[in-house]
């Protein structure tokens, strides 16, 4: 038989070389695709260029998309290994319904769509329309997210829908919307090339955004300096020229110590800041305090390490601040981020080619989810649902009278625990799943348990879903059309790819099922993703992400189109903030006095040690996903516990011991895994495992006052060695490749 040529390896990372699944000795011309279909990957926020090989309605492979200007046909470990899960035998193929006492049994479509729409009247009737809330995801396209909004709003008239972005990008989003007043990353990934000092703040680049260190490396391979903080030496941090180990929730330390040399040495544009901002002169009384001494006992680090980084950032000819989760999993992460964006505006170089700020999105659509209007407090366009033109302009367009549109609901976390206090009596939830993702796991269950119904929507019967009364059979990414908004802020278009398998159906035909059992039924006649995204551009049209200009047809013309393109004949905004001209009314920049604060548990003799949590570069989010492909869980089949030699010393423990991690919220028993890059005050523990080896048994329930994202990324433990646990598969570990 034929033999066509095998194809070539990709990126090849710190854990190897990957390549793609062509058979070993090339595709067999019976296995010959039939056809070869160029989308994205959707297992990060960076949504890389992708072209996925089919054969009889079936993904069987891929090709890198070499054209694609974002990643130029490289992908990274999870993006080569995403499309295996299309075809695993747990997918879900028809709708469950529970039976009390028994467990799942299969069901048809109408028996579980009415008794979701019955669950949905009766518990709306008895406790009031906010009783039933709407959970959701930001791997949704924006398509689904404008529709999940405007299904509870609309449909549903509850304030109450909150999405999975709220663990994730909101602090990140305040941040910037109060300084700048957008909230998208100010420039192109393009400018990261051109920058000369580049600043990565609480962000691991190689494992959770592996195509952006590309990026990294060629600028510095061009001159630029750069700097990272983390209490961990992630595996960018090994090369760069300035490393500074600072301890969780210490950051402010060092953006306000940075600045405070910086004013010092005159290494700030008093001219720029004097044109094109406000509020500098109570950022200066702030950091007059955080003297490099001072700081230093905030950040536990020493105090040269912060007039270095001064050095570095101030004076340089261009500057880039990255940041991710790290600062922003805080009770302070809007302030975290605050200080850093000041850092940026008073050098004076943002909106210039190779200078300025992105916030790394997490999620596969982080950044399009959060502007549609699925956000408690949102409307689509980024309005905001309190303010009485922006919900007259929501009305007009959905055709509703203004008072009929819900205010602004709780938040996701709240949500959980208003059903813990029993005043949430029912949910739909659909692309979360917090019975891994949410801290304090015990109370969340405690949460679901009392909820009167649940329904959820997956690929796969997920930790969460296994709690619902109602399962109903989603679809993947490959199997839909729609768009989404990369990190960079390009609005791309996601090809359909193949069909659902089975009964299963597209996520945007099962809430207009739904909705037209519950709502007005003619505002949910939408026959296709195109007439939802149509809708989406005039609801976001004179908003701040505005989408009227972009077009599917454009999008495909240019490789994608960034926001906001307020004009058919607009061509999209790579670069925000060019010129000094800033999102507010006044045109400037809002700088905004940030003090530190400590987080809402520091360790203590009880509980000694500080407890941060985040992700490996082959598993994805909650796991439900990377879990179930083989060469993922092979790459790094379970969770463990990262600590310092000297505090592995100090408990006695040598590689591979048991540790149970204790807060006093809960405990997991996992391996060590001893490393000399991470501070011997931390422990670290990745959080994509559920039930036993969740460090979200540990976390702590409690959040950011104006994010509302919780604190992941710190909360007091103790770490003991211990007996292995009843748990077959983490005894397992060794023979299936070890710890990583
Ligand atoms: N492989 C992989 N990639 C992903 C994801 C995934 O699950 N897996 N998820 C995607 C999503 S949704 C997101 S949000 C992003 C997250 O991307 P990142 O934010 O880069 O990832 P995390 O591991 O959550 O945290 C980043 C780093 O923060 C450090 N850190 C902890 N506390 C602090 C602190 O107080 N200050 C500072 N400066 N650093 C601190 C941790 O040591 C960690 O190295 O990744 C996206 N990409
Ligand atoms: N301790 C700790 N906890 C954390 C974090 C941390 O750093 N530390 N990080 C937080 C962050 S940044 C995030 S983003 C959250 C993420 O947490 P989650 O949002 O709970 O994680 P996901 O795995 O994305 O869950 C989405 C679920 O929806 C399904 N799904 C995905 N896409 C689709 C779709 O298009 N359609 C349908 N129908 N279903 C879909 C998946 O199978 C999965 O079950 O976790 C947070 N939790
Ligand atoms: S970097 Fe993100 S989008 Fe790109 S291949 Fe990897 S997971 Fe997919
Ligand atoms: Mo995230």
């Amino acid at each position: 038989m034929a033999k066509l040529p095998t194809s070539v390896p990709l990126l090849i990372d710190r854990f190897g070389p990957h390549t793609h699944t062509v058979p070993p000795g090339g595709w067999t011309s019976a296995e010959v695709p039939d056809r070869t279909v160029k989308t994205h990957c959707c297992f990060c926020g960076q949504q890389c260029g992708i072209q996925l090989k089919v054969k009889d309605n079936k993904v069987v492979g891929f090709e890198p998309w070499q054209d694609f200007p974002f990643n130029l046909g490289k992908l990274c470990p999870k993006g080569v290994k995403r499309y295996l899960q299309g075809d695993h035998p747990d997918r879900l193929l028809t709708p469950l319904e529970r039976v009390e006492g028994e467990g799942f049994r299969r069901t048809d479509w109408n028996t579980a769509l009415d008794r979701t729409a019955e669950a949905i009247r009766r518990i709306q009737k008895e406790h009031g329309h906010d009783a039933f809330a709407v959970l959701t995801g930001a791997s949704l396209t924006n398509e689904k997210a404008y529709l999940m909004g405007k299904f509870a709003r609309v449909a549903l008239r509850t304030a109450n829908i909150d999405y999975n972005g709220r663990l994730c990008m909101v602090s990140a989003a305040a941040a910037s919307k109060k300084i700048l007043g957008y909230d998208r990353a100010a420039n192109p990934w393009s400018d990261i090339r051109k920058s000369k000092c580049i600043l990565v703040a609480g962000a691991n680049i190689a494992e959770c955004a592996p195509i952006t260190t590309e990026y990294l490396w060629s600028a510095r391979e061009a001159g630029a300096k750069i700097i990272v903080l983390d209490p961990r030496m992630t595996p960018i941090a090994r090369t760069v020229d300035l490393y500074i180990p600072v301890r969780s929730g210490g950051d402010i330390g060092i953006f306000n110590g940075m600045l405070h040399v910086m004013i010092e040495r005159g290494w700030i544009d008093r001219d720029f800041i004097a044109k094109h901002t406000t509020g500098f002169e109570e950022v200066e009384r702030t950091v007059k305090k955080y003297t490099p001494e001072y700081a230093s006992k905030i950040a536990g680090v020493p105090a040269s390490m912060i007039v270095r980084a001064a050095e570095m950032w101030g004076p340089a000819e261009s500057s880039f601040l990255l940041h991710s989760r790290g600062i922003e999993h805080h009770t302070k992460g809007v302030e975290n981020c605050m200080a850093a964006i000041n850092l940026v505006v008073a050098t004076g170089r943002i909106g210039r080619e190779g200078s300025g700020y992105a916030m790394i999105t997490g999620q596969g659509n982080g950044q399009g989810a959060r502007e549609q209007g699925q956000k408690c407090d949102q409307l689509p366009g980024h309005r905001d649902i309190e303010n009485p033109e922006h919900r007259e302009h929501m009305a007009n367009v959905w055709g509703v009278l203004e008072s009929s549109i819900p205010r602004k609901g709780l938040s996701a976390l709240e949500l959980f625990e208003a059903a813990h206090a029993r005043k949430i009596r029912g949910m739909v939830l659909l692309s979360f799943n917090p019975m891994v993702s949410l801290p304090d796991q015990r109370f969340i269950r405690e949460a679901i348990e009392r909820l009167e119904f649940f329904a959820v929507i997956d690929f796969f019967l997920s930790e969460t879903a296994r709690f619902a009364d109602i399962v109903f059979p989603g679809s993947l990414m490959e199997e839909d059309e729609g768009t989404t908004t990369s990190a960079e802020g390009r609005v791309i278009h996601h090809r359909q790819v193949v069909d659902p398998p089975g009964e299963a159906r597209q996520d945007w035909k099962i809430i207009c099922d739904l909705a037209a059992r519950v709502g007005p039924k003619d505002k949910f006649a939408f026959s296709s993703p195109k007439e939802i995204f149509d809708e989406l551009r005039q609801a976001s049209r004179g908003g701040a992400s505005d989408y009227y200009g972009i077009t599917w047809e454009k999008i495909d013309e240019q490789n994608g189109v960034f926001w906001p393109c307020p004009e058919l004949d607009h061509p999209g905004t790579p670069r925000l903030y060019e010129g000094g001209r800033f999102a507010h009314p006044d045109g400037k920049a809002h700088f905004q006095p940030v003090e530190w604060r400590p987080a809402a548990e520091e360790p203590d003799e009880e509980y000694p040690i500080t407890l941060t949590s985040g992700r490996v570069v082959a598993h994805y989010l909650s796991g439900n996903q990377t879990r179930r492909i083989g060469a993922l869980v092979k790459q790094t089949p379970q969770p463990y516990c990262e600590m310092h030699p000297r505090l592995a010393e100090k408990l006695s423990v040598t590689e591979g011991d048991f540790v149970r991690i204790e807060s006093r919220r809960g405990s997991t028993t996992l391996r060590a895994l001893i490393v000399k890059t991470i501070r011997p005050d931390h422990v670290f523990v990745p959080y994509h495992w559920p039930l036993e080896r969740s460090v979200n048994n540990c976390t702590i329930r409690a959040i950011d006052p104006v994010s509302k994202i919780p604190e992941f990324k710190i909360c007091a433990v103790r770490v003991a060695k211990s007996a292995a646990p009843e748990d077959d598969h983490v005894k397992l570990a060794p023979e299936a490749g070890g710890l990583r």
